[in-house]
């Protein structure tokens, strides 16, 4: 360790700090804009200004805290050092803040707030022209709001491996897009949504679908259902103040009735549904010699990269469309034919912790009853916005639960949102088809955890199960790398698009820089789905009595041919 003093306070440091990581330690936080850590280390917006003993101003996320040094980093010298670089910025932004949808909670605002910049325009002159750009499905880019902070390009590039985003053109006419100034929508980008998750500003957001549903819900012709993922109830409540980690399923539940759904359901119900259809091609493709290792395909961000960039593999992925989509199905054919309602009367709409869902909803072989399975797709932010729009008072409501039939989901669906939760989903079904007996131990812990890439052997019936899960897209790489080669022999893989899974999905709300760099935020959202699954009755996919009631009243078994017809899907080359 070494110890220096910050502020004239003595901190005791490992050895490699940096200063800003040393200041932490004292619980001095210095502010920051570009900086996430081991993602973007590279000292640019300067905002994170500290001041050495000897009167130099330094970038204290980059700059390494000595042994016997002396730091300042509030003197009025690096106030106005901050006050300077923020107006700056400000001088060529589109300062729209009143109807920006990231105000109230844009890390540039809440500076320009705390620094007292009262002169925004200071030095206003020519603005970096931009426009906005709407070509890709789930997202838009209004560079006008861009600081030029790369943690965008950076998230693209360094954790999902993607990068097809970059700095376009040099000095002032630098901008963040695409290459040769292509549209976003004409590349080969996956719609993870990352790149908002984020982006400090405005510059980034899903394309708001939230008018749509409101109009919907306007419309008495029309009968309209929601569904939510696992993983929004376990981030809507940070939109409303609520620490993360919090387990918000019941005013969620009240709050969709309250804007007027006409039923409210769950993905969890869907999430056992997908696993025993695909518990069930597991097995048959063990049995028959099929295609192994089989992927999981629930997740669209993972499924548009398969096809995109590993095409030879697609055959590895199941056939199961995703629990969203299998929803949507059902809710179209099985909840309609119950209701009496005609399927074009139904506007299914679902709220996702996602930006790529936009995108499934729209892929081909997704429209099982000759409408679309899904017709709107909303973000956990958008759902949030919804809810403050209609001021509903989301923190007093009660906590109210889903409706039948579609409501009622296990402990296995609630899980699909934590990267492993599916793999665990589905060996819990699996094992005990395979074995006929019930299984001491639903636990299987090997693949819980935030760690990119996990492995586990199960032995089951004689057999050994060799499994693999990976989230983040940049793992993923690694693993099918792993698996072309042949230097792994796995049966069966998970992959999730997002690192962290669901959970951290592009459409769960934003979280600073400074909460990110410092905060698991992963683990705690993941914590309350386990919690929720370990609270659940039913614990296991088969076991859910609404999934039971469905094959022996409509589908038959998993795998038959109308199954096949609702709940399956096929890829592109
Ligand atoms: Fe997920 Fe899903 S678990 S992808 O992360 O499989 O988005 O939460 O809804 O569809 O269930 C997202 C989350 C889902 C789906 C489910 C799966």
């Amino acid at each position: 360790t070494i110890k220096l003093k910050i502020n004239g306070i003595e901190v005791t440091a490992p050895k490699g700090s940096t200063i800003l990581e040393a200041a932490r330690l004292a619980h001095m936080e210095i502010p920051t804009l570009c900086f996430l850590k081991e993602i973007n280390e590279i000292g640019a917006c300067r905002v994170c200004i500290a001041e050495l003993k000897n009167g130099k101003l330094v970038t204290s996320c980059v700059y390494p805290a000595e042994e016997g040094m002396e730091v300042f980093t509030n003197t009025p010298k690096v106030m106005d050092s901050r006050k300077k670089t923020i107006q700056l910025l400000l001088s060529n932004h589109n300062r729209s803040c009143l109807s920006c949808v990231r105000s109230g909670h844009c890390e540039l605002q809440e500076l320009a707030h705390e620094l007292g910049v009262e002169d925004e325009a200071y030095y206003d002159g020519e603005k970096t022209s931009s426009e906005i750009d709407t070509s890709a499905t789930h997202m838009i880019r209004d560079n006008s709001k861009c600081i030029l902070c790369r943690r965008c390009v950076a998230v693209c590039g360094e954790v999902q491996g993607i990068g097809v985003i970059g700095a376009n053109n040099r000095g002032f006419a630098t901008e963040i897009g695409s290459a040769f100034g292509m549209g976003l929508g004409e590349t080969s980008c996956v719609s993870c949504g990352q790149c908002i998750a984020v982006c400090p500003t405005g510059a980034l957001q899903e394309k708001d679908n939230t008018d749509q549903v409101f109009e919907a819900i306007a419309d008495p012709k029309k009968h309209v259902i929601v569904q939510t993922a696992p993983a929004v109830r376990a981030g809507l409540g940070e939109e409303f103040g609520l620490p993360i980690g919090t387990n918000v399923e019941g005013k969620m539940a009240a709050a969709l009735r309250r804007l007027g759904f006409d039923r409210v359901f769950d993905t969890d119900f869907s999430a056992d549904l997908t696993i025993m259809e695909e518990a069930h091609e597991f097995l048959q493709r063990v049995k028959n010699g099929g295609v192994l290792p089989m992927i999981t395909s629930c997740s669209p961000g993972w499924v548009k990269y398969c096809e995109h960039y590993f095409p030879d593999m697609t055959e590895h992925l199941s056939t199961c469309k995703s629990p969203q989509q299998m929803f949507g199905a059902i809710a179209k054919s099985y909840y309609a034919e119950k209701m009496g309602i005609d399927p074009r009367e139904i506007v299914s709409v679902s709220v996702m912790p996602c930006t790529a869902k936009k995108f499934e909803i729209g892929r081909d072989d997704e429209d099982a009853a000759g409408v679309p399975d899904v017709d709107i797709s909303i973000t956990t932010r958008e759902l949030a916005r919804m809810i403050k729009k209609a001021r509903i008072r989301f923190l007093d409501l009660p906590d109210e639960g889903f409706d039948e039939p579609l409501g009622l989901g296990s402990g296995a669906g609630v899980i699909f949102g934590a990267t492993g939760g599916v793999m665990e989903a589905a060996l819990r079904t699996a094992v005990e088809t395979l074995t006929g007996e019930e299984l001491p131990k639903l636990d299987f812990t090997e693949v819980r955890g935030t760690a990119g890439i996990k492995e586990a052997v199960y032995h089951a019936a004689g057999m050994d199960i060799k499994v693999a899960v990976a989230s983040g897209l940049g793992n993923a790489r690694e693993l099918l790398e792993r698996v072309k080669s042949g230097e792994a022999d796995y049966h069966l893989i998970e992959i999730m698009g997002c690192p962290g899974g669901c959970v951290n999905g592009g459409g769960q709300p934003q979280q600073p820089g400074y909460i990110r760099n410092t905060v698991d935020i992963r683990s705690l959202r993941a914590r309350v789905l386990y919690d929720s699954d370990k609270s659940n009755t039913i614990r296991k996919s088969h076991e859910n009595p609404a999934i039971r009631e469905l094959y022996e009243t409509f589908l038959g078994e998993p795998g038959s041919e109308r199954a096949h017809h609702l709940l399956h899907t096929s890829y592109v080359k």
